[in-house]
């Protein structure tokens, strides 16, 4: 029976949760990235066999890249664009070298995920990420001023979030616009709220079409090296699932995941099933998904979330919310067997818990909540997989 790699996040040797920690959680494999690297330079083979002895020294594997970061100029196809390309290409060369081949990526504008509030009191004390829509329709509205933000929302939407404001403290504005803009970890840039407009002015003129375009056009200089390095790429989903502040978005459902493949049907060409990115839109069907893609799978997040009808969502325990885990567990572990291999999972995010509270912690990868999440994934894993050997019998 093939079961999932269990495997980690760890952000390098400043993460305030270690590899002994990690090792400690059952986890065998790590997902990392070289955040030093300025977005858009090669990552040496030296840079990447460093860090692979640090972890290896500890008895780990790395076994993911998350992320090799994609320039926001060859999302626009402005400035030096070909050569971040070129420099992308000798990156995946360096890690096939180095024995890492399994490379995750996203393609949203500007931003990389996006939260409202980092420290959602759950009712048992511990505290979730949230989106909360009143709040980020303020932000847009009140504190980016964002020409034009008025025509993404509706009148209704509109008036909460003038109240909503009304009530913010200057605190209030300053904590929601961080957590907008610099608060999360994992990405790349970070701005004021001017350099920020500044970034996104950079969109205009570009739609999902031209995006997509773009990414088609990346990926068709990129998936060949890949193809050849036996690498392969893992598009993260849009989280959330859905365009913001203006800009386009353009893997948020499993048609446009499908767009992708069509125009780059390359092997290498695959996808990061994030069951909590893609789990806010109801219309996302996991399971099929797992299903419909299961070829292209290659590397997994578990995370649940919760949404109600105004649009807010937060980030649930990993076997409550929104998410059927059940469900898209038991089409892995099918899938897995079909290809006869073991594709790494991790837990995605989890409550800041216990006595995490009292510590600095990284926003959704705080080590007890994801502690948590990885027993509770690992149990379901063994209940289906058991169930499923004996039904063989
Ligand atoms: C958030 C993460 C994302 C993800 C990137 C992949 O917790 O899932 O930051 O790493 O979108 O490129």
């Amino acid at each position: 029976m093939y079961l999932c790699k269990q495997s980690w996040r760890w952000y390098g040797p400043d993460d305030l949760v270690s590899l002994s920690d990690i090792l400690q959680a059952g986890a065998t494999d790590i997902v990392t990235a070289l955040h030093h690297i300025p977005n858009g330079e090669v990552w040496s083979v030296e840079e990447i066999e460093k860090r692979k002895k640090i972890i290896s020294d500890k008895g780990l594997i790395w076994s993911v890249v998350e992320s090799v970061p994609v320039h926001e100029e060859i999302k626009t196809r402005t400035g030096n664009y070909e050569q971040h390309i070129e420099n992308y290409k000798q990156s995946l060369r360096n890690l096939s070298a180095c024995g890492i081949k399994i490379v995750t990526y996203n393609f949203m504008p500007v931003l990389d995920w996006t939260r409202t509030d980092l420290e959602y009191e759950m009712p048992d004390g511990s505290k979730a990420l949230r989106f909360e829509k009143a709040a980020f329709v303020a932000f847009d509205l009140f504190i980016l001023k964002r020409p034009g933000a008025e025509d993404s929302y509706l009148p209704e939407e509109i008036e909460k979030a003038k109240i909503r404001f009304q009530n913010m403290s200057d605190a209030e504005k300053e904590k929601l616009t961080r957590n907008i803009i610099a608060g999360l970890p994992g990405l790349e840039e970070s701005f004021t709220v001017e350099q920020f407009q500044q970034a996104l002015d950079k969109y205009k003129g570009i739609d999902e079409d031209k995006l997509r375009d773009n990414l088609i056009l990346f990926l068709k200089e990129i998936a060949p090296v890949a193809d050849e390095e036996e690498i392969s790429l893992v598009i993260h989903p849009d989280d959330p699932p859905y365009s913001i502040l203006g800009l386009p978005r353009i893997m948020s459902t499993a048609n446009d995941f499908r767009k992708i493949i069509n125009a780059v049907p390359n092997c290498s060409n695959g996808l990061c099933l994030c069951t909590g990115s893609l789990g806010v839109r109801s219309d996302n069907q996991l399971a099929n998904m797992m299903d419909e893609f299961g070829e292209r799978v290659n590397f997994v997040h578990f995370r649940s979330t919760k949404r109600d009808e105004e649009g807010n969502f937060f980030e649930d325990n990993h076997l409550e919310g929104d998410v059927d885990m059940y469900g898209v567990m038991k089409s892995l572990l099918k899938l897995q067997q079909k290809r006869n291999v073991s594709i790494p999972m991790r837990p995605d995010h989890g409550h800041q818990m216990i006595d995490d509270l009292h510590k600095k912690t990284n926003p959704g990868y705080s080590c007890i909540g994801r502690l948590r999440g990885l027993a509770e994934l690992r149990g379901l894993e063994m209940g289906i997989s058991k169930s499923m050997q004996e039904n063989e019998k």
